[in-house]
């Protein structure tokens, strides 16, 4: 008998137990297990009734994602399940924590399903690059109709059980918290009163009445603005209608036809790579597991700014007190108030109750004065990016704070030890960079200093996940990691457009690999001036910084969507960039002034410059230590910068176009265009001389 299912009965109800630690996925012994207890459950003739429960924390998660890409062990998942569908006996699942992807559709090849209320179902498969390919997308609509089924699918969320009770999804909902108990009380019940086996396959009175409809037409153009450049969403509609339009047995078929096309799409190596690299980073090389954590029940922030706010908001979202400090009683009240509009906006979403928005709010409190953070456990302080000013803060702070209080800055550019050395304790000053709104961008960027304490470091990993952030551990360099990639793109970009490009054309080329929003579109959101003061400040400070079209447009004072014209004009209320002749106009003056005559540039300079140069730097933080790992900066650029996931991030990326072409192109450039930016990486060579990809590191 297998170690991970086992078999027992109690009265009449013969149990078949998964216990595979940590969710219970559907790898190849507990599939086989599955399969050897059923015949095991089938053959006791003491058993009348078969109940399927997990132990653990949850129900079964889905296939397990590790085995994807190698060859199949029999049996497979969806042989499994019509063996407990054509199951003589009633066969029950009983549903804790999380039944997801496969999970889900395991239960649904039994014949009655029973969750716990604080249950979940869903069939996430779509965020994997997949479909559900053990009878999900067959299965599911036969007991919701098309439409849920398309939308659960579709979007991959999870339902509550008290929802998926309406849906039908369930059969019974239990509100204690014994599974086990619930479950055989439940399969009892069937026993007692005599049910007969009920198999989902033969259930057709919904999809009966979605014969005809145009719900499919409507999910395929609603995804095309959606979920542009995906691959899997679509199949999952055509797998779906497979359901409506096919007998049982030939939807599986095309299900599975579909679940390969997707398995075989790099959309999918990329996802998973994404999803297990969401989860690495919060393992930080040379920080012991059993790091004491501070803890972080009071945080002080400085700034109630766009920043300062948002900053906020994910603390009082989770429960923590709030106070934020300002110079002035004015700068209070608009932040409060902005916070507020905010928090009123999600209500109105239907996002939070107004109750909840109240409950928030009185979280939040302000001050003058930095008193208020004296019983703090951590201070972030949100200001703008000037050194003099941070570090006369952290002096100030350093004087108030109690021991142990975390001190932290979120500067996106400047030197933590440089700010740290403003205080007597720069073993508990850190960054922590979070990305603009603050409130709804994943990704924190936890900037370790060279004397930050593991404590200090352990202490702001784990409060990003309290706060239901990607925290990723990295060093202390200008720009950390994001923003100094970024600023390599940026410059890149600038110089294709004084060369010959369009804004539009860069963008596109952009917006065409699947980022939502090309480089300039995104500085007319964050903003010109910030771009420009940052390059005057350089070059008052004696850098050579090449003159741009950029400077002409922070001069004249298109500032980005807030003065609605930057590097495009926007209409009132709207976001859409629109190109602008005017700035056609400066750009051309700008190359006249320059002696640049203008040439054509290819699709493919603009995506080799922008990105590789990008690459070769996330190579030198890789050299340097600033990262640990390569998947470290793919999650800051997916969290971060709407890289996309199904690419698998920057790095990801690159290894799959092979670091020898990269090499090539960036060795290219460095002899046409010459720069630090195109220096190779000495990471970068060596890989290539032995063969390796940035995953082998
Ligand atoms: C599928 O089912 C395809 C089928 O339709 C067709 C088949 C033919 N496999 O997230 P956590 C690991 S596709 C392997 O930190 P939480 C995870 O890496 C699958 N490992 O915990 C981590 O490992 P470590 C459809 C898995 O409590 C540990 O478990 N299912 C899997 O925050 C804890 O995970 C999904 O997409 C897996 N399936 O959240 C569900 N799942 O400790 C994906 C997790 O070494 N999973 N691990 O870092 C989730 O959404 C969350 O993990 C879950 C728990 C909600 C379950």
């Amino acid at each position: 008998m297998s170690e991970v299912v086992t078999y027992n009965r109690e009265g009449t109800v013969g149990v078949i137990t998964v216990d595979y630690p940590p969710v219970n996925a559907l790898g190849h012994a507990v599939r086989s297990g599955l399969l050897a207890a059923l015949e095991q459950g089938l053959k006791d003739s003491e058993a009348k009734v078969l109940l399927l429960v997990c132990e653990g924390r949850t129900f079964i998660a889905g296939a397990d994602i590790r085995e994807f890409g190698k060859p199949i062990q029999e049996p497979s998942l969806p042989e499994v399940m019509n063996v407990f569908e054509n199951s003589d006996k009633p066969v029950v699942a009983a549903i804790h924590g999380t039944a997801l992807g496969g999970g889900l559709e395991t239960a649904l090849g039994c014949h009655y399903r029973i969750a716990l209320s604080s249950a979940k179902v869903g069939l996430p498969e779509v965020k994997l690059g997949l479909l559900p390919g053990a009878g999900g997308t067959q299965r599911l609509p036969r007991l919701t109709g098309a439409r849920k089924a398309l939308e659960m699918i579709t979007t991959g969320e999870f339902v509550g059980a008290p929802e998926a009770l309406k849906l039908g999804i369930v059969d019974t909902v239990d509100e204690g918290d014994d599974i086990k108990s619930a479950g055989l009380a439940f399969a009892n019940s069937i026993a007692d009163e005599g049910k007969p086996v009920r198999r989902v396959r033969d259930l057709t009175d919904k999809i009966a009445a979605d014969q005809g409809s145009d719900v499919f037409d409507e999910f395929r153009a609603q995804l095309e603005k959606k979920a542009r450049g995906l691959f899997s969403p679509f199949k999952c509609v055509d797998a779906v209608e497979a359901a409506v339009t096919l007998p049982f047995d030939e939807g599986m078929k095309r299900e599975r036809e579909l679940f390969v096309q997707c398995m075989d799409s790099p959309q999918r190596g990329g996802l998973i790579h994404s999803f297990f690299a969401e989860r690495e980073v919060s393992k930080v090389k040379g920080l012991a597991k059993d790091t004491p954590l501070r803890d972080v029940n009071s945080v002080g922030i400085i700034g109630a700014g766009t920043m300062g706010g948002g900053i906020a908001m994910n603390f009082a979202n989770v429960g923590i007190p709030v106070t934020i400090v300002e110079v002035k009683q004015e700068a209070l009240d608009k932040g409060f108030a902005i916070i507020r509009k905010n928090y009123e906006n999600s209500a109105k979403k239907g996002r939070i109750t107004t109750e909840q928005v109240e409950e928030r709010m009185a979280l939040i409190s302000g001050s003058l004065s930095y008193d208020a953070f004296k019983d703090v456990d951590l201070v972030i302080e949100a200001v703008f990016e000037n050194m003099a000013i941070k570090k006369e803060i952290f002096g100030q702070l350093d004087a108030v704070c109690k021991p142990g209080a975390i001190l932290a800055s979120n500067t996106s550019t400047l030197d933590i030890d440089e700010i740290a050395s403003a205080t007597k304790r720069p073993e508990d000053v850190v960054g922590m960079h979070f990305f603009s709104p603050a409130n709804v961008m994943k990704l924190l960027e936890n900037v370790r200093g060279s004397k930050t304490s593991d404590e200090v470091k352990a202490t702001v990993m784990a409060v990003a996940k309290k706060i239901k952030k990607v925290g990723v551990l990295v060093g202390n360099c200008y720009g950390f990691v994001g923003n100094r990639m970024l600023h390599k793109r940026g410059a890149e970009a600038m110089a294709l457009v004084n060369e010959g490009a369009t804004p539009q054309q860069v963008d596109k080329v952009l917006t065409d690999l699947g980022y939502p929003m090309g480089q300039f579109a995104m500085s007319d959101l964050a903003g010109i001036d910030v771009g420009y003061r940052i390059r005057q400040e350089r070059r008052n400070s004696g850098e050579d910084v090449p003159l741009s079209w950029m400077d002409k447009l922070a001069e004249q004072d298109r500032l980005g969507q807030k003065t609605m014209a930057g590097v495009y004009r926007y209409e009132e209320g709207s976001r859409k960039p629109i190109p602008d002749p005017a700035v056609d106009a400066i750009i051309a003056d700008f190359r006249k002034e320059q002696g640049i005559s203008p040439r054509d540039i290819t699709d493919q300079e603009i995506l080799e410059r922008c990105m590789f140069v990008m690459i070769n730097e996330g190579a030198k933080i890789l050299e340097e230590g600033v990262a640990d790992r390569a998947l470290d900066i793919d999650v800051v650029w997916i969290f971060g910068y709407g890289f996309p996931a199904y690419r698998g991030g920057p790095m990801f990326w690159a290894d799959q176009l092979g670091l020898d072409t990269i090499l090539n192109a960036v060795e290219k450039y460095h002899d046409d265009i010459g720069g630090d930016q195109w220096k190779p990486s000495a990471l970068l060579k060596r890989l290539v001389a032995e063969g390796k990809s940035f995953a082998d590191l």
